[in-house]
């Protein structure tokens, strides 16, 4: 190799080497756009149709029925393959047809490979057939933006995150108007079918769509996307029907690889707390398949959140023979109590450091705060409704806010809000940093929709966690523990008697392996005066150093660093599980198109077994709406599913908790999920939520003992 100061520059540029490295494509790359996942028992066939499953049942709500009439009849329907169809089945499956597809809402790790099996199922029926994709998502099908998917422009994008081939939007089919100029656009385009891909707000679109296309025989097919993992769809009878929406997995362990890099950092230089918000509107099943990645040491879980109740406020109210409201979920201020908490029990053990997570919606299960919402609004509605000025112009700033609610709280019986704003609620919104009370004191409809994704909730919660630490501090509770062997070791190098000075300085001298120094001694002074009334040491004497040296080591400084896992999880490549899921939703989207289907959603059954036991089905969309309340209207859409609390996934988590936490004395129980691989075998793994949810039911006290002990 010549020496690198004779290289000349177009010589360089010509090296392999360097060639490579400028290349936009490695390896990783190429084995990704080369790689055809295999697919499942049914698309084997040169055909397929669709077997109706009576099995499943739903029960409708009346609305749906009135406006989803054309396809609130339909029903879970199997795809099969079909060997022996006649020429007239054969004939309508592989017609000629115009496919259009579209992305919506937020970039899920495998759209690319739903596209990919769509293509591959569509033109093996027939060549002729065409597909388009919509630009930019739904804003594509409103202004008739389209691209014609090729051959080779499919063919870049297989098995490769993100939704760049066509993009993707967040614009909702949510009026007549955008409603008539989608239909005119599909008619226009002659679809024969129109697949959105997206999450619940773009599968309710998918079934409006087919109701308004359904005559003009304009066929609507929906793809479960999200990374958020909310839709999750079982019968009435709680039999599931699609366990995962794609891109969860992805997700899930691209944040879980960080954070359990974080956890390694944390227990190297044994000096941070780790606060990880990840991703998930509202749900929390993001933070919970990074806590059984990860086993970090802290994972907040919203829905169990919200599930608390408070036993000594419900005692007293019982007493008294009143209902507190306030007794049912956690307080902000409670929760910065239980990490607090958290922070102390390690601290104790010598180990001021760890890793808390944090889900994007955990505000969202704080009650207190959807009262504040629903509260603020009611008291800026009333003073616009009697005021000449609007609320925010006579209170231009936070303070003139403030003071008026204090007033509110004092009771200006003229103003009709005064019974809405009590003593309590000015209590604990007096706890809240002022960015996040400015926040929700900013104007909103009258139902109070807020906009949780833009608060930078671990700020929130890290602002309350400092506060109370300090005090817990002054109060001589927050302290780093001792370890018994280093005191004595500390205190024979100076020269000094550990068996004297250990009762004088520590609570638990004897107790434990980790000593606390007393509650009493909180500062050099407190120290000195504690060794002065032992006899130790004059009002003039100096610490000895050994002993000055414990103190400081006792003495905790919190120190954390915020970190936010979400976009750069949902841009990451698929990891094979994703891969295989997300192509073989593809086909069955076709499967059902090639059927005749409208209004249903592609899904795959046994997501959580070997993959020679996956399904695939077509859920009906319409019969799983119902009524919810949004901007202010009851409107029919699908169902958000949040973490159940009672599912083995969860209860599991919670048996662990302590265990993870870790305090005491022994080891972190961290756990390296590895990054996404997409060669070798440990791709293979399904999101460990659903491994353990398929598992139904409850566990058993037993089960409970068992894992509690962590044998
Ligand atoms: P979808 O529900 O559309 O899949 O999006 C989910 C999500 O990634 C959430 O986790 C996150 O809160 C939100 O999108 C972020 O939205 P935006 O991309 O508009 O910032």
């Amino acid at each position: 190799m010549p020496e690198p100061s004779n290289i000349r520059l177009d010589k360089l540029l010509d090296h392999p080497a360097v060639a490579d490295a400028v290349a936009d494509v490695n390896l990783e790359f190429k084995e990704r756009i080369a790689y055809r996942p295999p697919v499942c028992e049914a698309f084997k066939n040169p055909i397929t149709h669709l077997v109706t499953d009576a099995q499943y049942q739903f029960k409708i709500d009346k609305e749906a029925h009135r406006q989803l009439s054309h396809i609130i009849d339909n029903a879970v329907q199997r795809v099969e393959g079909n060997d022996d169809g006649d020429d007239d089945v054969v004939r309508r499956y592989k017609k000629t047809r115009n496919i259009g597809i579209v992305f919506s809402g937020g970039p899920s790790p495998g759209g690319h490979n739903v596209i990919a099996g769509i293509f591959d199922a569509a033109k093996a029926a027939n060549p002729q057939t065409r597909l388009f994709g919509f630009l930019m998502g739904p804003d594509g099908i409103i202004d008739g933006d389209t691209v014609e998917l090729t051959h080779e422009l499919v063919d870049r994008f297989r098995n490769v995150g993100g939704f760049t081939m066509i993009k993707t939007g967040r614009t909702k089919i949510d009026d007549e108007n955008k409603m008539s100029l989608s239909r005119e656009t599909c008619k226009n385009m002659e679809l024969d079918a129109l697949v959105v891909v997206g999450g619940d707000d773009s599968n309710t679109n998918a079934a409006f769509l087919a109701q308004e296309m359904f005559e003009d025989g304009i066929q609507v097919i929906g793809v479960p996307k999200t990374i958020d993992g909310d839709i999750q769809v079982r019968d009435a009878g709680g039999k599931v029907l699609c366990a995962m929406s794609f891109g969860f997995h992805t997700a899930a362990r691209a944040f879980s690889q960080a954070i359990a890099n974080l956890c390694t950092d944390a227990g190297s230089d044994v000096k941070y707390w780790h606060v990880c918000k990840v991703m998930g509107r509202v749900a929390s099943h993001l933070a919970l398949e990074v806590a059984l990645q990860t086993h970090a040491n802290m994972t907040l879980i919203g829905e169990d959140l919200a599930d608390y109740m408070d036993d000594a406020r419900l005692e007293k109210a019982e007493k008294e023979g009143v209902v507190d409201y306030t007794a049912y979920g956690m307080t902000l201020r409670h929760l910065s109590r239980v990490i607090c908490d958290a922070i102390l029990d390690r601290a104790a053990v010598g180990k001021n450091y760890g890793v808390l997570v944090v889900p994007e919606g955990v505000l969202e299960f704080i009650n207190e705060i959807q009262v504040f919402i629903i509260k603020l609004s009611t008291i800026i509605g009333n003073f616009n409704k009697l005021h000449d000025q609007d609320f925010h112009t006579a209170f231009p700033t936070l303070n003139l806010k403030l003071e008026y609610l204090r007033r509110l709280v004092r009771g200006i019986r003229k103003d009709v809000s005064y019974h809405v704003w009590n003593a309590r609620d000015d209590e604990l919104f007096n706890d809240i940093p002022s960015f996040f009370q400015e926040g929700l004191l900013t104007e909103r409809d009258s139902h109070g929709n807020f906009q949780f994704s833009q608060v930078e909730t671990e700020a929130v919660l890290l602002g309350l966690v400092k506060d109370y630490l300090d005090l817990l501090k002054e109060k001589g509770h927050y302290k780093i523990g001792i370890q018994d062997v280093q005191f004595v070791k500390t205190l024979q190098k100076g020269g000094l008697d550990p068996e004297l000075y250990g009762p004088i300085l520590f609570g638990n001298w004897k107790q434990a392996r980790f000593l606390m120094i007393k509650k009493t001694i909180i500062s050099k002074k407190t120290l000195t005066s504690t060794l002065v009334k032992a006899g130790f040491l004059s009002d003039e004497d100096p610490i000895p150093a050994p002993i000055e040296k414990i103190f400081e080591q006792s003495v905790p400084k919190f120190k954390n660093q915020a970190h936010f896992y979400g976009y750069d999880g949902r841009g990451s490549n698929p990891t094979r599980f994703d891969c295989i899921y997300t192509y073989n939703l593809g086909r069955t989207v076709f499967s059902l198109i090639a059927n005749g289907a409208t209004g249903q959603m592609a899904a795959i059954l046994n997501l959580e077994q070997d993959f020679a036991n996956w399904r695939p089905i077509g859920i009906p969309i319409a019969p799983l709406m119902h009524l919810e309340e949004r901007k202010g209207k009851l409107e029919l859409v699908l169902e958000k599913s949040i973490v159940d609390i009672h599912s083995p996934a969860f209860r599991v988590v919670k048996m662990f908790r302590d265990k993870w936490l870790a305090a005491n004395p022994g080891e972190d129980h961290y756990r390296h999920p590895g990054p996404i691989r997409f060669a070798g075998t440990s791709e293979e793994n399904r999101p460990i939520t659903l491994l353990l949810n398929a598992m139904g039911g409850h566990l058993s006290t037993q089960d409970e003992k068992v894992a509690e002990s962590g044998t």
